[in-house]
């Protein structure tokens, strides 16, 4: 019984451990977007870059100083620009996925502080149970995006 314990244990670690280096999942220029003040939500853009051949599926991102961070995607609907929740994004092998404004994007709610200069730490979780940490810059928006 221990054994199939200490086993599971070395599995689990092998998945999130110094091993996560040689994976093909590159996270390019993450940043989130400055807020106005009193604002408590924001959106955070980065690309996934998947040089590999297997696909990479991410299904959640967490932050210590969020309460909340959901998967997001906007669409048009009646003409207008929504917000949706996606459950997850796919990154097919040897392919990328822009989070950018106006399409995919991570949202941070009752987040600390959204100022630019500032780092957020965010956690991406991975389907197959890989985690990557990052420190995700504040930045002022630039152009006239919406969202
Ligand atoms: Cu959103």
């Amino acid at each position: 019984m221990s054994r199939l314990v200490i086993l599971t244990l070395a599995l689990l670690l092998s998945a999130c451990g110094p091993g996560g280096g040689e994976r093909s999942l590159t996270v390019v220029e993450p940043w989130i977007r400055e807020t106005p003040p009193g604002s408590t939500v924001a959106a955070g853009y980065m690309r996934l870059r998947n040089e590999g051949r297997t696909q990479q599926v991410l299904i959640a991102a967490r932050s210590p100083e969020a309460s909340r961070m959901e998967l997001h995607t906007m669409r048009e609907e009646d003409g207008m620009m929504r917000m949706r929740q996606v459950d997850s994004i796919v990154i097919d092998g040897r392919s990328t996925v822009a989070l950018e404004p106006g399409g995919l994007h991570l949202m941070l709610f009752d987040i600390e502080t959204a100022e630019a200069g500032h780092r957020v730490p965010v956690t991406l979780s991975f389907e197959d149970g890989w985690e990557v940490e990052l420190s995700v810059p504040v930045r002022a928006a630039m152009g006239g995006h919406n969202h």
